[in-house]
């Protein structure tokens, strides 16, 4: 083994894995522009890559059909007892799993590179970051990791001789026999995918998927699953969300966080546009906060990316135009259609769709074609700096304070556009019973209802009880300086199918309440379920929205929530001893309200 590093315990991991994963070769990347070029290239030359005419620098690629979500199926959380895992996991024991698993690892590189990838989750040498090394057999994740995260050569410097990281171990699964030729998206069948992770020892080892959170072992298993683990044994926060900053036309400064479930807003709210006069809307993350208490005893948020992995499909210049801006160059696309004159395209961007295209799957596609053109969880990889309205401390290394706190999620009926906890106690009840219906952006069905607290569901690395039980904590260390909790739903429709609200840059009526609300500004009225607006205290000047469809949009039918107790009682008693008293009181006093 021919790899210069230092680090004793990196140096005998790297030996470890190449012994078991039997390479052809090992490559230590440092996250040069060089190295990213010659990788591209390379991938370019094999037809894994196509270079797209319309966007410098930038690449699509195409994943086996098979290969296009997370598997949450396949995703495991392993502990030494199961109760620690909790019911919204998979469990497997670690010894039972790490022997399938080593199995399946033995070999399972051989005919490929192995890339030891060293990566930052935040800001390099940053107090609050997290160091990982990811062994990764793909070149498509390298370049990936490339713009997620912070790769470099200084992370090692950094580690020093005795520095301590998270393992991520990651292949493909697809080991190449002497002379076979290797297909363009190698990966195992759905039954040998695994995506594991062992908390208690801070180590991830992902088998059988290229995908999205299943391969950026940086992105969901390090920074939500690992670091939630890591949290709440110190007294700290790994969520799922977006964190912007809303600036009012007075100049005052509002920094939002809101966790909604996959494929459910988040990008497209990081980056909005008001559509009133005189807000400003800055990005700072669009989906994971790392929150921390800071000395003056608020909650301060970082992003622990880089880059952005976003739903491609939908996204448009009327929809989300920061985002569009942000995928002018430099940007890799997965799974997206590719057009005769050499761009990307998706179902819902700006104008009249190609007449012919090529599908992700790579076949040709006419408006005629029964099926989408770009996969329904289509990506685009782009770096976060570039997106225009980045906020120029998005990078700080303490954090932004956190006024206001949002959940949510995809809701046809039932949900109002928007209410307001209580109190903190009441916000946790809501982020604990918040629901959402499923998403493209994991493998199984679409448009089921399920419950997924904190947007939290795929991505708690622990008993999801306790996790509940921590946020009460948290609340309790945080007390008067703790952010206003609110809920919202951009996704209520009406009887004949259509969405009652616009959304997207219309979002902003709905934070500028929530500003409003926390100034003394702005009334509301106490309901049964929270705290909505007065009438006349959401702004809706300029706004083109019947009053029948308003009065929808944020009616509230008593029988249609009493018809949701039973699923939260039994939501709830999946965690037995481990639910929370407070949370308990919270859903009698709930059930109390609605008597
Ligand atoms: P992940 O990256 O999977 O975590 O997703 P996300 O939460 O960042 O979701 P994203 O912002 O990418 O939005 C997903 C889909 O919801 C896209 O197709 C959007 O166009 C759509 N969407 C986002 N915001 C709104 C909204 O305010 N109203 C409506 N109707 N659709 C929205
Ligand atoms: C999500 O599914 O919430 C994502 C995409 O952000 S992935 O990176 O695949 O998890
Ligand atoms: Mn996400």
């Amino acid at each position: 083994m021919n790899i210069d590093v230092k680090n004793e315990k990196l140096k005998s991991w790297i030996r470890e894995v190449a012994e078991l994963c039997t390479p052809d070769d090992i490559y230590l990347c440092n996250g040069s522009k060089d190295e990213y070029r010659d990788m591209i290239d390379r991938l370019i030359k094999a037809g894994i890559a196509i270079p797209l005419e319309k966007r410098p620098n930038s690449y699509l690629f195409r994943s086996d059909p098979s290969d296009v979500a997370r598997v949450e199926d396949n995703t495991y959380i392993s502990t030494s007892s199961q109760a620690e895992a909790g019911p919204t996991n998979n469990w497997i024991a670690p010894d039972g799993l790490k022997k399938t698993m080593l199995d399946l690892y033995r070999g399972c590189m051989k005919g490929r590179t192995m890339y030891v990838i060293p990566f930052s989750m935040g800001p390099i040498g940053s107090p609050i970051s997290k160091i990982g090394i990811e062994i990764s057999d793909s070149p498509y994740v390298v370049v990936n990791m490339h713009i997620m995260t912070r790769v470099s050569s200084r992370v090692l410097e950094l580690l020093g001789t005795d520095g301590d990281f998270i393992p991520c171990l990651h292949s493909v699964g697809a080991p190449l026999a002497p002379g076979q030729k290797d297909t363009k998206w190698p990966c195992a069948p759905i039954e040998k995918k695994y995506i594991s992770h062992f908390p208690e020892e801070n180590l991830i080892w992902s088998y059988g998927s290229g995908y999205g959170g299943n391969a950026l072992l940086g992105k969901k298993c390090l920074a939500l699953r690992i670091a939630s683990a890591m949290a709440r044994r110190e007294g700290w926060m790994a969520e799922h969300m977006l964190i912007l900053r809303l600036t009012s036309p007075e100049g005052k400064q509002y920094h939002i966080a809101a966790a909604f479930p996959s494929a459910c807003g988040k990008t497209n709210l990081a980056m909005m546009q008001p559509s009133i006069a005189g807000w400003k809307c800055e990005c700072i993350g669009d989906d994971i906060a790392w929150m921390k208490i800071g000395p003056d005893g608020r909650l301060y948020a970082i992003n622990p990316e880089n880059g952005f992995f976003g739903v491609a499909p939908g996204t448009s210049y009327s929809t989300n135009p920061m985002a569009m801006d942000t995928l002018k160059e430099n940007v890799i696309f997965t799974n997206c259609a590719l057009t005769d004159s050499g761009d990307v395209w998706w179902e819902g961007m700006d104008g009249d769709e190609p007449a012919h295209a090529i599908d992700w799957k790579g076949k040709d596609w006419t408006p005629e074609s029964p099926a989408d053109a770009a996969h329904a969880n289509a990506r685009f990889t782009a770096p976060a700096a570039q997106c225009p309205v980045i906020c120029k401390d998005w990078e700080k290394p303490e954090g932004l304070p956190i006024d206001i706190l949002i959940f949510g999620g995809r809701r046809t009926g039932v949900v109002p556009l928007v209410y307001e906890a209580f109190d903190w106690d009441h916000g946790v009840f809501l982020g604990a019973t918040a629901a959402s219906e499923t998403t493209a952006a994991n493998i199984g069905a679409v448009g089921n209802l399920r419950r997924d607290p904190f947007a939290m569901k795929p991505f708690c690395g622990y008993n999801m009880g306790d996790y509940f039980q921590h946020w009460f904590n948290m609340g309790e260390k945080l007390g008067s300086k703790a952010p206003r909790i609110f809920y919202v739903n951009w996704f209520r429709k009406s009887q004949d199918g259509k969405f009652l609200w616009p959304g997207f840059s219309d979002n902003s009526r709905v934070l500028k309440w929530m500003c409003e609300r926390i100034d003394g500004r702005a009334g509301a009225q106490k309901t049964p379920i929270g705290l909505i607006p007065d009438e006349g205290s959401l702004d809706l000047g300029g706004l083109n929205i019947s009053h029948e469809n308003m009065k929808e949009l944020m009616s509230i039918n008593p029988e249609e929530w009493k018809a949701e107790i039973p699923d939260i009682e039994k939501h709830f008693s999946t965690f037995g001893n481990r639910l929370p008293e407070k949370l308990k009181k919270q859903f009698s006093e709930f059930i109390e309200r609605l008597r």
